[in-house]
């Protein structure tokens, strides 16, 4: 049976994978492991926040039978086993971020988890990716398309 939900990931890397290796690959590895429908090129991008290293990013489409928390404690269960640790300060390096942008179902909310993804409209490292391997998806709030959403940021950067 077709599976029912479709949902858009972002993935980052700034820390290597001790087998795996750079960024790069980990971000290579997590695609495949995901069964993505759609995979967009892996971009290196400059660090927003603490964290000094350079991020590998790229976006998937996915489908999946699970609603939004299910698949969330998929994902987090993911980023450990790929060696993910947390020490409680945001946006510390990691070897993997696994962040859900978007689904075919609307906005979500909940105390844990925002569909859209809060910030992804103001981070090019997430609408690059994510325009280029689903240009028309909308986001619900706003009603633009990701194509618009990227066209508007880049003219913003620009502007600063
Ligand atoms: N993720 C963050 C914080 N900063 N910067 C880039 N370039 N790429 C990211 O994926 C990223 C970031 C928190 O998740
Ligand atoms: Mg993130
Ligand atoms: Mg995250």
């Amino acid at each position: 049976m077709a599976l029912p939900h479709r949902y858009l990931i972002a993935l980052g890397s700034n820390q290597r994978h001790p087998r795996l290796g750079p960024p790069h690959a980990v971000l290579k590895a997590a695609m495949m492991d995901l069964s993505a429908l759609a995979s967009s090129r892996i971009i290196a991008s400059r660090p927003i926040g603490p964290s000094q290293r350079t991020y590998a990013n790229a976006a998937i489409v996915i489908h999946s039978n699970m609603e939004p928390p299910a698949l969330l404690a998929q994902l987090k269960a993911m980023e450990r086993r790929y060696g993910r640790v947390t020490r409680g300060q945001r946006w510390q390096a990691r070897v993997l971020d696994l962040d859900i942008i978007l689904w075919s179902g609307g906005p979500w909310h909940s105390p844990s988890l925002s569909i859209p993804h809060l910030e992804f409209k103001n981070r090019l490292f997430v609408l690059v990716p994510a325009a280029e391997i689903a240009p028309a998806w909308r986001d619900p709030l706003s009603g633009n398309t990701l194509r618009h959403l990227l066209a508007r940021s880049v003219k913003r950067k620009r502007a600063e």
